[in-house]
């Protein structure tokens, strides 16, 4: 069973019996089904579609359709594998190419694209000829997230199998998916019904002979990711900031030879070969998003939200944030993001998905010197008067994922807190409920 392995989910609940309840609600969701909460219908979706029979085989179109709403794939894009179960030849593609052409000797080894028992298939670059594109290719493997924009959340390529001795097709087997890192699972391919399309004159309906698909799913415990985002606050009613936990995506090494982050000091003079190396902090994550209360009006509220690159080498295209709070159930305003609420009826909370301005703010800079780079938004939320309160936490975030990979929050007893009301809110019974907590969950483990 491949699940991703959470921190405790941070609602800092006033009454402690409403702490357990949800403790228990975040063990059924996260222990028995093993998807992400927010993102319950998230996949990635491999369809083969045979669409016309050749003497020596068939000719299919394989479409990519990421339906996860806030992961992506980047640079340097997606690639695709199988095994074929017969002799199959690949005699030609277009909108994508099989990376090894293996031993063609039994053939005209000039017109086939690919003899490999086990082709690994990558897509297009954007310069690719007329001649070898289709519909939805030649992106460079790139793929948005469903969320995001619907018309980039698929890639397609066509192809030309033969040497199966007839008009026959088999099924591969065994599909892998990398996108562009491993963590997904790809299930074997099944019979579906045929998929349908209309003809180029909009008034007839046709199908193809035969569809198979696959299903791939994500997980972060497979791809065994460290962290790469954390999550810090602040407010206007207290002057602490409290920071992201330390050693949240790591922990500074003690061997000072050993380079694993960058000081100040010394990023003006190393200026190449940065790529994945962070600036120093406690944190050591490349990314930290920083949650800010900034005002509190009779009826809305504002925070202020802003994503922090600390890599020297990396610049993040087509960056995403989800956050995850009660107050998005009400209606927002954002100013410098581009964005949407995500419906998620499984929990009471709502979701929002945050995103780049075209040509404004899309591209997360890498760091420069001792600046990260950062993309800021202030965002204005309606008050419910029946829920909002400063008091406990309330008012931070539940989770955040920074592309779809989970932030780790501080922990709710160093949440900034109201000025002389903070000790007294019933934390006394949450150092028992976190022990057993764990507990639990060592016990899952084992
Ligand atoms: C697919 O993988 C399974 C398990 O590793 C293996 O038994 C099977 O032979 C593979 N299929 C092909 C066509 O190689
Ligand atoms: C390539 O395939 C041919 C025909 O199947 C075979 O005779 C030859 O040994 C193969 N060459 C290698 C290097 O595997
Ligand atoms: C693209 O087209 C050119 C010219 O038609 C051809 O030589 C080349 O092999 C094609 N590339 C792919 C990946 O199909
Ligand atoms: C990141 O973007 C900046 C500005 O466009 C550019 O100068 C820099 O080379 C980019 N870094 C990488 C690693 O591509
Ligand atoms: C916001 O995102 C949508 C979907 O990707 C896009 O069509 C639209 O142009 C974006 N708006 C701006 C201002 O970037
Ligand atoms: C009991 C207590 O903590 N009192 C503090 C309340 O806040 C003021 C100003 O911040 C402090 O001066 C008090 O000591």
């Amino acid at each position: 069973m491949a699940c991703s392995w959470e921190r405790l989910p941070i609602a800092v609940i006033s009454s402690s019996v409403e702490y357990i309840r949800q403790v228990i609600l975040f063990l059924t969701v996260h222990f028995s089904h093993c998807y992400d909460p927010l993102d319950p219908d998230g996949s990635i979706t491999i369809t083969f579609d045979i669409y016309q029979w050749r003497p020596d085989g068939y000719e299919a179109m394989v479409t990519v359709q990421n339906f996860y709403q806030y992961r992506h794939v980047e640079k340097p894009g997606w690639k695709l594998g199988w095994t074929w179960t017969q002799n199959e030849v690949i005699w030609t593609m277009t909108g994508a190419l099989a990376l090894r052409q293996g031993n063609c000797s039994a053939f005209n080894v000039q017109t086939a694209h690919s003899c490999k028992r086990d082709p690994v298939i990558v897509d297009l670059m954007p310069e690719a000829l007329p001649e070898n594109r289709t519909e939805n290719c030649c992106r460079g493997g790139l793929v948005s997230a469903w969320g995001i924009d619907r018309r980039r959340s698929l890639s397609s390529f066509e192809m030309l199998i033969g040497n199966l001795g007839g008009p026959r097709s088999y099924m591969p087997e065994n599909l892998t998916f990398l996108g562009p890192g491993p963590g997904y699972t790809c299930g074997p391919l099944a019979d579906f019904p045929p998929t349908v399309f209309s003809s180029t004159d909009v008034r007839r309906e046709m199908q193809v002979f035969r569809t198979w698909k696959s299903t791939c799913t994500y997980s972060n415990f497979l791809a065994n990711k460290v962290p790469i985002c954390c999550v810090s606050l602040s407010t206007f009613y207290n002057s602490d900031v409290t920071p992201c936990p330390t050693c949240s995506c790591g922990c500074r090494l003690a061997d000072k030879n050993t380079l694993s982050c960058i000081s100040n000091e010394f990023s003006t003079s190393l200026s190449t070969e940065l790529d994945h190396l962070v600036r120093c902090t406690d944190h050591m994550c490349p990314v930290r998003v920083h949650w800010h209360i900034k005002n509190n009006y009779k009826e809305y509220w504002r925070v202020k939200l802003t994503v922090s690159n600390y890599n020297f080498g990396t610049n993040y295209t087509d960056w995403n944030v989800v956050v995850q709070h009660p107050g998005f159930g009400q209606s927002i305003e954002y100013y410098s993001f581009n964005g949407t609420t995500l419906g998620t009826i499984r929990l009471a909370d709502e979701v929002a998905l945050f995103w780049g301005l075209t040509f404004y703010n899309d591209v997360l800079l890498q760091a420069v010197e001792d600046q990260p780079g950062s993309v800021t938004t202030e965002i204005l939320l309606h008050k419910d008067l029946n829920t909002f309160t400063l008091e406990n936490g309330w008012a931070f975030p539940r989770r955040v994922y920074f592309n779809g990979e989970n932030c780790e929050m501080p922990m709710p007893d160093n949440f900034p807190g109201l000025p002389n009301s903070s000790s007294n809110h019933g934390y006394g019974i949450l150092p028992l409920i976190l022990a057993l907590f764990l507990s639990f969950k060592i016990l899952l483990w084992l």
